[in-house]
Parts: structure tokens; sequence; C-alpha cells
């Protein structure tokens, strides 16, 4: 049992101890995040993490990013690990079910440790009254997916907490896999009944959320100034055109050679060209079909070829690109992937991250699965890039694609830049492709490494 405060402290003026300002869960939490040495954090916000992500993300500054799901964070956290860094995941409970396909099939595959700060809904003072439907369920849907988890709740003695915290982050590590802290920060503590000290910022953990609190927060998101917004200065190529048959992807030449037009860049041919400008950098690419493509001209040890995780390559890019400080790096996905993983093109936009050159291959199918539709064949996703205020370059011909490509290279010395090929539907004939997913991940880090 902790002593009172009064007899720990030396003198009445004597400013309090550490070990006496971490007495909150979420104090001793972030006194366990700071023992781990995490260098970024990676969250979609919480109302009961409110106090550790006060406390954290402006010590981190631009290396606290807010992801739009929790599939994202997931594989934004990834790439950082990947470049050798160490984030935190923070997210609500409720999001590990958004996260789960990519969590499993690509840091739990790939053998990538993560940390995962998980707040817990349902249970004690829970005011939602629907959350318990999903919540109940979490520790089983964890266990089910083989994922290990700890768990902090009012039952844990507050001095464990910390020693907690930091041996699942050690177990991540040593497991080279996802571990998941599942805390219940809103059901009260009975060592924690105080106040954070005043000044701190900090709200007491342990109070019941109220609808009070809620509006609290969102009138203080609301206060917060707006980022300025950039126009985007550059060219929008060859996405422009409304009037494009789509049906026969015809594409929109506006700088390729005479009678470029005539003949659309197949799909096998764009992913050769960008394998080829790009040969050094490092380049993820999706599932499916690309992945297949791009390993039939050669595997390469700085390509991590991603086999499941459908959406995800942007995020895993974006964390890469911030990871390894602006060195170019290639994310390469289907229009189906990048439809599905869409709010990373905001994530992209707001983070704005120096060096990530975002390739979306679009063939208006989802070719992979037999070439159903996508929802590329009606809308324009260079002009939704463009329109998120993404510099961006469009190409329908391999002259085209060339010539975005060095422009890409370029402009990705500044920031995020998003290439927008459309391409026929037709794909080559490749062979079955299911290489051992640690092996492409450790061959990815190892090629990383050569070059850091
Ligand atoms: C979460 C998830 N949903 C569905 C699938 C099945 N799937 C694999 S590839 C694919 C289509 C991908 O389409 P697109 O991104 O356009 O790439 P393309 O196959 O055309 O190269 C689908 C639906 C999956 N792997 N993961």
């Amino acid at each position: 049992m902790r002593q009172p405060p009064e007899t720990r402290r030396g003198s009445s003026d004597a400013p309090p101890e550490s070990a006496e300002i971490a007495r909150s869960p979420a104090l001793e939490v972030c006194a366990a995040f700071d023992q781990l040495d995490v260098d970024h954090l990676v969250y979609v916000p919480c109302s009961t993490a409110r106090p550790i992500l006060e406390r954290l993300a402006p010590s981190l500054g631009a290396r606290a990013i807010v992801a739009s799901v929790e599939m994202e964070a997931v594989a934004i956290a990834t790439g950082l690990v990947l470049a050798g860094r160490r984030p935190l995941l923070m997210m609500q409970d409720t999001g590990l079910g958004n996260a789960l396909t990519v969590l499993t099939t690509l840091p739990k595959a790939y053998h990538v440790p993560l940390l995962i700060f998980a707040t817990r809904t349902g249970g004690l003072n829970e005011i939602n009254a629907v959350v318990h439907e999903y919540s109940d369920g979490v520790p089983g849907m964890l266990d089910a997916c083989r994922i290990r988890r700890f768990e902090l709740d009012y039952r844990v003695p507050l001095a464990a907490w910390r020693p907690l915290v930091v041996d699942a982050g050690r177990a991540a590590q040593l497991s080279r896999r996802p571990v998941v802290v599942l805390a219940d920060l809103k059901a009260g503590h009975p060592e924690a009944a105080h106040a954070p000290p005043a000044g701190s910022g900090h709200t007491a953990p342990h109070r019941s959320v109220s609808s009070a609190g809620a509006s609290d927060i969102a009138h203080d998101t609301a206060s917060r100034a707006a980022p300025a917004r950039l126009d985007s200065p550059y060219r929008v190529q060859g996405t422009a055109d409304a009037d494009t048959d789509r049906a026969t992807r015809t594409p929109a030449t506006t700088n390729g050679a005479p009678g470029d037009a005539l003949v659309p860049l197949a799909h096998f041919d764009a992913l050769r060209i960008i394998a080829e400008t790009f040969a050094d950098a490092p380049l993820v690419s999706s599932c499916g079909v690309s992945s297949r493509e791009l390993a039939s001209l050669g595997e390469r040890d700085n390509h991590l070829y991603l086999l499941n995780s459908m959406g995800a390559v942007g995020a895993t890019a974006l964390g890469l690109a911030l990871g390894l400080d602006g060195r170019v790096v290639v994310g390469v996905e289907g229009d189906g992937g990048f439809i599905m993983g869409l709010g990373t093109l905001a994530t992209v936009a707001a983070v704005r991250p120096r060096g990530l050159v975002w390739i979306v291959v679009d063939n208006g199918v989802h070719c992979s699965t037999g070439g159903q539709p996508t929802a590329a064949s009606v809308v324009d996703l260079g002009r939704l890039a463009a329109g998120a205020g993404l510099p961006t370059l469009g190409a329908g011909t391999p002259n085209e694609l060339d010539a975005a490509l060095a422009d890409a290279r370029t402009l990705a010395s500044i920031g995020p830049v998003l290439v927008h090929v459309r391409t026929s539907a037709e794909v080559a004939p490749t062979p079955y492709f299911q290489p051992d997913a640690p092996v492409i991940g450790d061959r990815f880090r190892r090629a990383l490494d050569r070059r850091s």
C-alpha cells in the first residue's frame, strides 16, 4: 500500500517527488511510456485517454499522429517500426475490430513488434448504452487471433500499472509481435482518488465520463485554429477528363508522345516502370496482382510485398516515410485498395510527410478477385487526391508515367506526392506467389539498415 502524500513529502515547501506526481493510472502509464522511450504516438482519440494524450502529444509534437481509422494507425505504426522507430499506438478498444485484419496480417504476420494501448469501454461506469454489445467480446476476440493482451483495471494495484505496461512493451519487443494493453481508465481506482497536481493540465482519470465532459472535448476541438490549407501548386495531369470512356479505360493524355494515347498502359508495364525508376527505394506493394507482378520481375529486398492488409499500403508507406526522415518511400496500390483506405488520403494530406510517393495503379476494377468494378470507374481518384491538397500527377501512357515519376521524385523532397496511373485491366500471367511474410519483413528491414 502506498504511503499517504504527507508522510512521503520531505517538507511542506519541498516540490513533490516524481513518484508522488505519478499517482494516477494515467500518469503511471505515461511514466511507463517514458521508460520505454516511445518516440512516436499514433492514435485514434478516446475521451478516457485524454489525460494521457494531453501529456504525450505535446511533448512529441509532429511525432504525434492522429489516424483516421485504427487499421490505418496499425499500418502507420508498423511502417515506423520497420524504419527503426519506437511508436506507441493508442486507440479505444472499439477500434480493435477495425484494426484486426491489418493487425494480424501485417505486424503479426511479418513479426513486427508493436505496443498497443487500448482504452476499455463497457464495464463499470460506462455511459454508452450500446458499446457493451461489442466490448464484452474484445478479450475473446484478441485471444481468437492469438494476440497477447495485458489487462489493467481497478483490480490491479496502482503500483503495478507502470511495470505492467513496461512488461507489455518488452513482450512486444521480445516476441516481435503486436501486444495489446487493455486499460480501463474510467472505472475508478481506490488508490488514485485524488486529483493530479494543480496546473498539470490533467483531469482526474478516474472520474466517470459525463455528457458535459464530452461536450467540453467537442468545444476544445472546435475552438482550435484550423490548419492553413495549401492550394496545390502542381498540375493534375491526365486525370481531369471526366468524359473519359471508363469502359475502355482510354487514358487522357496531356504530354505523351504522338500516338501514345492509342496504346493504353498495361498494368504490368506500369509496375515495371515504377520498379525500374525507383530501383533502390523502399517500396510497399498491395496484395494480389500488384505484389505478384512486381515479384515476377525479380524479388527485391527493398520491396515489402503485402500479402493481405488491403487498404493499408498508403499508411504503411506513410509510417516508413516519417521514420526514414524524408527518404523517398514508394507505395503502390490498386484503386480498390486506395478506396478501402481512403481516410489515409486525409491523413497524408494533414501530416505531409516528405519523401512519400504514393502511386495508385488504377485499372478501374478489383482485378485480383476477378475484375469486379471499383468506384474508380465513376470517381476520379486523381481529382480526389488533388482536392485533398496533395500534389497530384496523372499518367496513362508509358511516357506520361516516366515523366510523372521523375517529377514525383523531385516533388517528394518537399512533401508527399500522389501519382494516379490509369492502366488497362489486363494482367500478366504470373506464377503463384506465397513467400513467407517474416522473411519478407526481415529482408526489408535489413535492406533499410544497409542504406541508413
Ligand atoms: C480486407 C480485405 N478485403 C477483401 C480482400 C480480397 N481482395 C484481395 S485483392 C482485392 C482487390 C484489390 O483491388 P485493387 O486494389 O483495385 O487492385 P487490383 O487487384 O485491381 O490490382 C480484394 C477485394 C482482402 N484481401 N482484404
